[in-house]
């Protein structure tokens, strides 16, 4: 028995209102199905967010269509639940009903499917406290069962509704949705597994792995799971670069995107006190070229860790930056190192008492940023640089 487990596709989003990424996620879904037919797999499972809304557009419902006629023909099965993405808010009918009409899918959460010893159960995405008691009544029906959920693991997420030892037992495949990257994680009686989402809907989802789905082998003693990347994803690139290297890092990162088969998607942060947007419109206006869409966004922030580098401006920042609450005591001890009258200043400090005020003392980042966020909302918003906050 091998399946192909797909899920997130979330068909419908338009990703920054672009045209082009809403067909970037289409492709996506339908490269999978593809793919998924070249196995020769049994069936094609999808644990949830197959639609990004409840009312999804046409051009969504077409691209469902034309993946599910597809499997239609091969006499592949079609099996889901929902996601909160695609679940109906109230008693509406879920998008997917019109093509349980026209017999192209099942949707499992209502009616389990079964097949030989092989079977499958689902249960669309629940609020966390009813999804409790409905795991504890399910059961695998046979040999080799498999339970599909739209849930958040606590082995994925601190966020997370339920752990795996709180998912019944018996069951031999858990195809999970909602967390947007690849996890295979062992189970005492065989595996929980993510697939991910099928395109990048958030900067979170970006992973070495990349994208795409998983086939799994039940036929086995032991289940196998293979990740399959899908070529459709638009490629991205994150940079983290200081404003004194930008020259630099912009004429590399437009070579590097002039030399990719697609446009990507550049998002590019400035890390530096005091650099002023007016002076990057230039770089982002050669970046537009060579990409689908350049961002770029400006951190006076002086510490972070993004792709194992790190960036800051000076040591007293990254003090007050790094250790939240005690900041101003290091800071202090710091300076009066520096100045070579630690001894001293220490001495002050215990006589004055005014040690036992330091953790009341506002940091000077955070004096910096209330006076830079009052600053931000009497200032009109550069209507060129867009936030790349997405969901
Ligand atoms: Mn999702």
């Amino acid at each position: 028995m091998l399946i192909a487990h797909l899920s997130d596709s979330h068909l419908g989003y338009r990703q920054y209102g672009l045209i082009e990424r809403e067909r970037d996620i289409y492709a996506c879904f339908e490269e999978a199905v593809d793919k998924a037919i070249e196995e020769h797999v049994d069936a094609v499972i999808h644990s949830g967010d197959l639609f990004h809304s409840p009312n999804p557009p046409p051009q969504a419902y077409r691209s469902a269509l034309r993946a599910l006629r597809r499997l239609k023909q091969k006499g592949i099965p079609f099996l889901y639940i929902m996601g909160q993405h695609d679940k109906p808010k109230m008693q509406a009918i879920p998008p997917l009903t019109i093509f349980e009409d026209m017999e192209l899918l099942r949707h499992v959460s209502e009616k389990p499917y079964s097949h030989n010893e092989f079977s499958v159960v689902g249960v669309d995405h629940l609020r966390r406290d009813l999804l409790k008691s409905r795991l504890q009544e399910l059961k695998p029906p046979t040999r080799n069962s498999v339970l599909m959920l739209h849930v958040l693991l606590k082995e994925v997420s601190p966020l997370g509704d339920v752990s795996l030892y709180e998912l019944p037992t018996g069951f031999r495949y858990f195809a999970l949705g909602d967390y947007h990257i690849f996890k295979s994680l062992k189970t005492r009686g065989g595996v929980a597994v993510y697939p991910g989402s099928s395109e990048i809907i958030s900067l979170n989802d970006l992973t070495e792995a990349g994208k795409g789905f998983c086939i799994a082998d039940l036929s086995k003693d032991e289940v196998t799971v293979a990740f399959q990347k899908l070529e459709s994803v638009r490629p991205r690139i994150v940079l983290d670069v200081d404003a004194n290297k930008i020259e630099e890092a912009a004429s590399k990162l437009i070579s590097q995107a002039s030399s990719m088969n697609t446009k990507p998607l550049i998002h590019l942060t400035v890390r530096g006190v005091g650099v002023k947007r007016r002076g990057l419109d230039q770089i982002r206006d050669e970046l537009s070229k060579v990409s689908l869409r350049a961002f770029i966004s400006i951190e006076e922030g002086p510490l972070t860790f993004q792709g194992g580098k790190r960036f800051f401006s000076d040591i007293e920042s990254v003090i007050q930056a790094s250790i939240p609450n005690i900041g101003c005591v290091i800071l202090d001890i710091y300076k009066a190192f520096k100045a070579g009258n630690l001894h001293d200043e220490i001495e002050r400090l215990l006589k004055t008492g005014e040690w036992t005020k330091w953790s009341e003392r506002p940091s000077e980042v955070e004096q910096k940023a209330s006076s830079e966020a009052s600053r931000k909302s009497s200032k009109p918003k550069d209507p060129n640089i867009l936030e790349w906050v997405e969901r």
